[in-house]
C-alpha cells in the first residue's frame, strides 16, 4: 500500500526519473558517440551484448511518455540531457539536440509537469573520453561550457538544475571496479576521476551562477555500508567505504573537505595540488538530491587497500540481488542533515526497484510493497525535522540498466522492446489512486 498523499504537506513533490542513455535511443538526431555506445561495443560489459542505441526509443515516443507521467498525477519529471547530443564532438553544439530538448520541456509544461533537469547522467562524449575523459583536468572547464550551453537554450522554463548525477558511479564504478564506461581498474584514474568530477561540478555550478541559474544542486548516491561480521577488519572495511561512497562527494561539496578514511588510499594518486581546487568545489547548493536503494555488507579481504570485499547479505532481495532496506533512507536522511547539510532543502532524487515481469507484466505487487516503504521511511525522516522537500521514483520506464542490459526492469511502465508498447503496471496505477485521489 502506498501512504496516503494527505500525510505530504500540499507542497511536497512527487515526479519520476529517467536518463537519456537509458531510454531515449542514442542513434537519433545527430547524436555523436559517447563513451557508452563504445563500452557497450566491447565484448562482455553488458550482460545481455545490449546498448542504448534503440533504448525505449523515447526520442521518437517522448509526448506518450509524458502523458503517462501527468495521468499518473504526478507534477515533476526529473530527466537528463546526454552531452553526446547536444555537443556531439563534446564542445559544439548541436542545433538538432538542442531542440529536441527544447521541445521536450515545453512538453512538460504544456502537462503541468515541472522540468528537473540533470546536466550528466553519464553519457561522456567519446571525443572527451578519447582525451582521458574524467581523468583529464579540462573536463571541469568543458564541463562548465556544456553546462552553460544547456541552460542558455532551456534555463529559463526549467525548475531546477543538477549538475551530475552519482559522481560515486562515474569516478569509483567506472574507473577503480571498472563496472561502467570507461572501464578502468587503475586507482590513479579513479582518484584523479573523484576529485575531477568534483572539479567539474564546482565550476559548472558558478558558471551557471554567472549566467543568474536558479535552483542549482548535485545528485549524489548513498548506500549503506555495514561490517558483516563483528571483527574489527570487517569494521575497517565498512568505515573504508562509507568513507569512499558515503562521505567522499557530500564533505567536499559541504566544504568539509576529503574523508580521512579515503585519503589513506587515495592521496598518493591525487592530482597534484588538489587542496588549492576545494574551495572552487564547495559553492553555495540550494538543494541536494539523495539516491537511495540499498544497503552492502562488507567482510575483511586481504590484499592492498581499500581491503575488504562485499558480500550477500540476509535481506529480501530485488531482482538485481540488492538488499531491500527502507529504514536505510531514514538514517541517511537524517544523517545528511545532522552531518552535512543542516536545512539546506534536500529531494529523494531516485528510489526504486528492480522486479522481474511475471506472466502478468502489470502485476508488481513488491514494487508497490517497496516504494510504500520508502515512502514512510522519508517521512519518518521528516517528522524528525528533515527539510525533504519532494521524492522521484525510479523510473518512469523499463529502460536500459547499464552493464545489466534490459533484463532488471525498474519501470511504473512495462516497455516491450520488440514493439516499444508501453503498459502501465499496478505500481503506476497505486501512485495513480494515491496522487489524484
Ligand atoms: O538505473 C540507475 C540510474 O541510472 C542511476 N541510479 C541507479 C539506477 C538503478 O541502478
Amino acid at each position: 500500500m502506498l501512504p496516503d498523499r494527505k500525510a505530504f504537506p500540499p507542497d511536497f513533490t512527487f515526479g519520476v526519473a529517467t536518463s537519456a542513455y537509458q531510454i531515449e535511443g542514442s542513434g537519433h538526431g545527430g547524436a555523436g558517440p559517447s563513451h557508452w555506445d563504445s563500452f557497450a561495443a566491447t565484448p562482455g560489459t553488458i550482460a545481455d551484448g545490449s546498448n542504448g542505441s534503440i533504448a525505449c526509443d523515447h526520442y521518437h515516443r517522448w509526448p506518450e511518455d509524458l502523458d503517462l507521467i501527468r495521468d499518473a498525477g504526478f507534477s515533476a519529471y526529473r530527466f537528463s540531457t546526454s552531452w553526446a547530443r547536444v555537443m556531439p564532438d563534446g564542445v559544439t553544439a548541436n542545433p538538432q539536440g538542442l531542440d529536441f530538448y527544447d521541445r521536450l520541456v515545453d512538453g512538460m509544461l504544456e502537462r503541468g509537469l515541472a522540468p528537473y533537469l540533470t546536466c550528466y547522467h553519464w553519457d561522456l562524449p567519446a571525443a572527451l573520453s578519447d582525451l582521458g575523459g574524467w581523468q583529464n583536468r579540462d573536463i571541469a572547464a568543458r564541463f562548465a561550457d556544456y553546462c552553460v550551453t544547456i541552460h542558455r537554450r532551456i534555463g529559463d522554463r526549467v525548475a531546477s538544475t543538477a549538475t551530475l548525477n552519482e559522481p560515486w558511479c562515474i569516478a569509483w564504478l567506472s574507473h577503480f571496479l571498472g563496472h561502467h564506461a570507461p572501464g578502468l581498474r587503475d586507482i590513479r584514474a579513479a582518484a584523479r576521476a573523484m576529485h575531477h568530477v568534483l572539479l567539474a561540478h564546482g565550476t559548472a555550478m558558478q558558471a551557471l551562477r554567472t549566467e543568474g541559474a536558479k535552483n542549482l544542486g548535485i545528485v549524489l548516491n548513498f548506500e549503506t555500508a555495514q561490517p558483516a561480521d563483528d571483527g574489527p577488519d570487517a569494521a575497517r572495511a565498512a568505515e573504508v567505504q562509507d568513507a569512499i561512497y558515503n562521505q567522499w562527494f557530500i564533505r567536499a561539496v559541504m566544504g568539509q573537505g576529503y574523508p580521512q578514511a579515503a585519503l589513506e588510499g587515495l592521496e598518493p594518486h591525487l592530482p597534484q595540488g588538489w587542496q588549492a581546487d576545494m574551495e572552487t568545489i564547495a559553492p553555495p547548493l540550494d538543494w541536494l538530491g539523495v539516491n537511495y536503494y540499498t544497503r552492502r555488507l562488507y567482510a575483511a579481504g586481504a590484499g592492498l587497500w581499500p581491503q575488504g570485499e562485499a558480500v550477500d547479505g540476509p535481506l529480501p532481495k530485488t531482482q538485481m540481488g540488492w538488499e531491500i532496506r527502507p529504514e536505510g533512507l531514514t538514517e541517511f536522511l537524517t544523517r545528511l542533515a545532522h552531518d552535512h547539510v543542516g536545512n539546506l532543502p534536500i529531494l529523494v532524487t531516485e528510489n526504486g526497484m528492480s522486479a522481474a515481469a511475471g506472466p502478468d507484466i502489470t502485476a508488481d505487487p513488491h514494487r508497490i510493497a517497496f516504494i510504500g516503504d520508502h515512502l514512510r521511511a522519508a517521512k519518518a525522516a521528516m517528522d524528525q525535522g528533515v527539510n525533504l522537500r519532494g521524492f522521484f521514483y525510479w523510473s518512469l520506464l523499463d529502460n536500459f540498466e547499464w552493464g545489466w542490459g534490459y533484463g532488471p526492469r525498474f519501470g511504473l511502465v512495462h516497455v516491450d522492446y520488440d514493439t516499444m508498447a508501453r503498459t502501465p503496471k499496478a505500481s503506476w496505477h497505486a501512485f495513480r489512486r494515491m496522487l489524484r485521489g
